[in-house]
C-alpha cells in the first residue's frame, strides 16, 4: 500500500501544482456558455467539472492518464486503479504488494451476507450489490476519523482506506450475491493466490469456467473501470462524496445510478435485445432480418440498447476490444454473430432516424459484453450491471480519493425555474 499511497500523494502534489498556475493564469476565464437547451437538455456538452482520473475524447474515446483502451486491454484492474490514482502506470512490485493488502482487508462481513439471504427472492442483482456495501457503512475509517477530528488535508487518506476496504470484498460480494440469488446459496471460498479478477471468476463458481472466462473477467473489469466525471454513477459517487458522505455511501448512491437502463443496465438489455431477435428468426438469421427488427423496435419507441452516447462521436473503443475478444473465443457463436450484424445495421439506420436527431449511432461498450459473459455460461442478463458495478467501483474510488485530496468543496450548481428563464429571455 505505501508504494500505492506514495504516489497518490506524488499525483495530488501534481495536480494542485497544474491548479495553482490555472488559477495564476485566470481564474475568471470563461471555459462553457450555457445555452437554454443544455439547461434543459441534461447539461449535454456543458464543460462544468473537472475529473483527473481519465478523459472520455469524442473521436478516439476513453484516455486514463496517457493511455488509450487498446494499450490498457491486457493489464490487471489493479494496475488501472493504481493508473486512476496515479496517472501512471505501476512497477514490477505493486502487483504482489496490492495482493497482500486486498487479502489482508478481505472478508464480507457475516451481517452483510445475512441482510443479503432474507431480501425477497427477486430482489435486482444491483440493488443486493448497493445494499451489500451500504450495510457495510458503520465499518468507514473515514467516518470514524472524522467524528474525532481530522485535518482536511488527510480527508484523502482515510477515503483511500475505506476505498481498499470496499475494493478487496468487492469480487467476493459480488460473487456471492450470484450464488445467493441464482445458485445454491453455498459461497465459493476466495484464493489468496489469485488476482482480483480471477478470484471473482472463481468464486462465481460457472460449470467448466477456466482461464478464458478469468480472461474475460479480467478485460471486463479493465474495459468498465472509469469514464471521466460526467456519467451518471461517477457523478452521482462524486456529488455524494462531496457532502463528505463517506465512500460507502457515495459508492451505493453511484450503483444506484449505473442500475438505469440508459446507463449501466444497458448490458443486459443488449443481450435480451440478441436473445429476441435469435428466438424471432433463428440462429442462421440474416442481416435483412436484424435490420427489420431493429426497424420495428424503433417503431415502437423503443430505444436500440448499446447504440448512441452522450459524449462520444465514434464506434466505442470498449466495444471494439470486446469484439475482439469475441472473434478469438466466441466467433461460432450465435450471439456473438447477431452482435456483428447488428453493428453492421444498426448504425446506418440511427443516421437517419427522427431526421438525423440521434447524436451518435454508433455502438458503445454494452453492445457486445452481454454475448461472451451468456457463451462463457452466464446467462443470468440481471447479474451483468454487477459486473460492470464492481469495475465501476474503481473509478468512484480514485475519483473520490483526488477529489479530497484536492480539497474539493461541496457540488452544488445553480437551478432556476422556467420563470428565471423566461425572465432572462425578455432582457435579450
Ligand atoms: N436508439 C433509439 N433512439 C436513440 C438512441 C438509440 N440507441 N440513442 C439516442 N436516441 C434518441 C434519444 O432517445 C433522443 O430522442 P428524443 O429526443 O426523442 O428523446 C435523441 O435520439 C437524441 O438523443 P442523443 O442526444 O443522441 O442521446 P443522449 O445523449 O440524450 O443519450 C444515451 C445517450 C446513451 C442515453 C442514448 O443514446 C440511449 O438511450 N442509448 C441506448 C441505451 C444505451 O445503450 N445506454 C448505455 C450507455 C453506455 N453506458 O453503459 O452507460
Ligand atoms: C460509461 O461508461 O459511463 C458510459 O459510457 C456512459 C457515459 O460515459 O456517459
Amino acid at each position: 500500500m505505501s508504494i500505492l499511497r506514495n504516489e497518490i500523494k506524488n499525483n495530488l502534489t501534481q495536480l494542485k501544482d497544474e491548479i495553482d498556475q490555472i488559477f495564476a493564469g485566470g481564474r475568471d476565464t470563461v471555459l462553457s456558455e450555457v445555452t437554454v437547451g443544455q439547461v434543459y437538455g441534461g447539461m449535454r456538452g456543458l464543460t462544468a467539472l473537472v475529473c483527473n482520473t481519465s478523459f472520455v475524447d469524442p473521436y478516439s474515446g476513453l484516455h486514463i492518464g496517457e493511455y488509450t483502451v487498446e494499450e490498457l486491454a491486457d493489464r490487471f484492474p489493479e494496475e488501472i486503479f493504481f493508473l486512476l490514482c496515479t496517472g501512471k502506470l505501476p512497477g514490477p512490485d505493486f502487483l504482489s504488494e496490492f495482493r497482500n493488502e486486498l487479502n489482508e482487508r478481505s472478508g464480507v462481513p457475516q451481517y452483510t451476507w445475512d441482510m443479503l439471504r432474507v431480501l425477497p427472492k427477486d430482489t435486482h442483482p444491483m440493488s443486493m450489490l448497493s445494499l451489500g456495501i451500504l450495510s457495510m457503512e458503520q465499518e468507514s475509517i473515514f467516518k470514524k476519523n472524522y467524528l474525532k477530528g481530522i485535518a482536511k488535508a488527510d480527508y484523502w487518506k482515510y477515503t483511500l482506506e475505506d476505498a481498499l476496504n470496499v475494493i478487496a470484498k468487492l469480487p467476493e460480494l459480488a460473487a456471492g450475491i450470484y450464488r445467493i440469488r441464482f445458485c445454491d446459496g453455498k459461497l465459493i471460498a476466495r484464493d489468496p493466490e489469485l488476482d482480483w479478477a480471477a478470484n471473482l471468476a472463481l468464486m462465481l463458481g460457472l460449470p467448466g469456467s477456466g482461464k478464458e472466462f478469468a480472461n474475460l473477467m479480467r478485460l471486463y473489469l479493465v474495459l468498465h473501470c472509469d469514464h471521466e466525471g460526467g456519467n451518471v454513477s461517477a457523478f452521482t459517487s462524486r456529488v455524494v462524496n462531496s457532502a463528505l458522505s463517506d465512500l460507502y455511501y457515495a459508492i451505493s448512491a453511484g450503483l444506484n445510478g449505473l442500475a438505469g437502463p440508459l446507463h449501466g443496465l444497458a448490458n443486459q438489455e443488449c443481450l435480451r435485445f440478441i436473445l429476441a431477435i435469435k428466438e424471432k428468426c433463428g440462429d442462421d438469421v440474416d442481416e435483412n432480418q436484424v435490420k427489420q427488427f431493429v426497424l420495428d423496435t424503433l417503431d415502437a419507441g423503443k430505444v436500440i440498447p448499446g447504440y448512441g452516447h452522450a459524449v462520444l462521436r465514434v464506434t466505442d473503443p470498449r466495444f471494439k476490444e470486446f469484439m475482439n475478444f469475441g472473434k478469438q473465443y466466441c466467433a461460432d457463436d450465435a450471439c456473438y454473430q447477431i452482435a456483428e450484424k447488428l453493428f453492421h445495421v444498426v448504425p446506418d439506420i440511427l443516421k437517419t432516424y427522427k431526421g438525423g436527431k440521434v447524436a451518435n449511432p454508433w455502438p458503445n461498450v454494452d453492445a457486445a459484453s452481454g454475448s461472451l459473459l451468456y457463451k462463457f455460461g452466464l446467462n443470468q442478463f440481471d447479474f451483468y450491471t454487477v459486473l460492470f458495478g464492481v469495475s465501476r467501483v474503481l473509478g468512484f474510488c480514485a475519483q473520490n480519493i483526488l477529489a479530497q485530496g484536492l480539497g474539493q468543496p461541496i457540488i452544488r450548481p445553480k437551478s432556476v425555474t422556467n420563470k428565471w428563464v423566461a425572465e432572462k429571455l425578455m432582457e435579450n
